[in-house]
């Protein structure tokens, strides 16, 4: 199905840490949702994920969603990054630190490497936490020539574990 006129969809990645991720990233769907330049089409199921790059922290939970928007790539990060931005300022006053992680994994099949933005997003493909939940909902997007589902058998996905499976987990 392709996306209504003006509007290209565009691959998610969510992820964070600290407090409640789960509940943040929840929030930040349905903010992007609400909105009538954003849509989510899909969402994967949420995992639960071991800390990758640096280890000695907390494990991770992480998603994917597909968006259809007008939004031009740089406005759809400059959006994540406000989401992010809101989320941790709102949290952190009260409750201690929290961390959301909102990137743009693809765009259309724009390829771009800019000051601000590379897309397709440099590491996702090196990343099991995002290509298996890339895999629940976009098995045959193509980055770099090579089929999702192509990338996910050749990324160590040990410990990688489904936290929920029902794919409204976040309505
Ligand atoms: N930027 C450029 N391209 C993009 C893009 N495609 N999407 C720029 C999003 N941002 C992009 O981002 C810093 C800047 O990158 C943005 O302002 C934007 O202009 P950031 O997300 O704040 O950077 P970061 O998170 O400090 O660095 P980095 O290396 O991107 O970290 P990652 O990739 O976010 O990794 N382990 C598990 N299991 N699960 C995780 O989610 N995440 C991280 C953080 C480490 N380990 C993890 C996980
Ligand atoms: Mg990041």
């Amino acid at each position: 199905m392709s996306p209504e006129a003006g509007f290209q969809r565009a691959a998610l990645g969510l992820g964070g840490n600290l407090g409640e991720p789960r509940h943040l990233m929840a929030q930040a769907l349905k903010a992007l949702d609400e909105r009538d330049d954003c849509r989510v089409v899909s969402v994967s199921r949420l995992y639960k994920t071991p800390p990758w790059g640096k280890l000695d922290q907390a494990d991770f939970f992480n998603a994917c969603a597909l968006v259809e928007t007008c939004l031009d790539p740089v406005a759809l990060l400059d959006l994540c990054l406000e989401i992010e931005r809101g989320m941790k300022r709102v949290r952190t006053e009260r409750w201690g630190p929290r961390t959301i992680d909102l990137d743009v994994l693809t765009y259309g099949q724009i390829v771009l490497d800019s000051e601000r933005l590379t897309l397709p997003h440099p590491r996702m493909t090196e990343r099991g936490f995002v290509m298996m939940p890339l895999t629940d909902i976009a098995p045959d997007l193509k980055i770099g020539g090579k089929p999702v589902e192509g990338w996910l058998k050749d990324v160590d996905v040990t410990g990688i574990e489904v936290a929920d499976a029902d794919p409204d987990w976040w309505r």
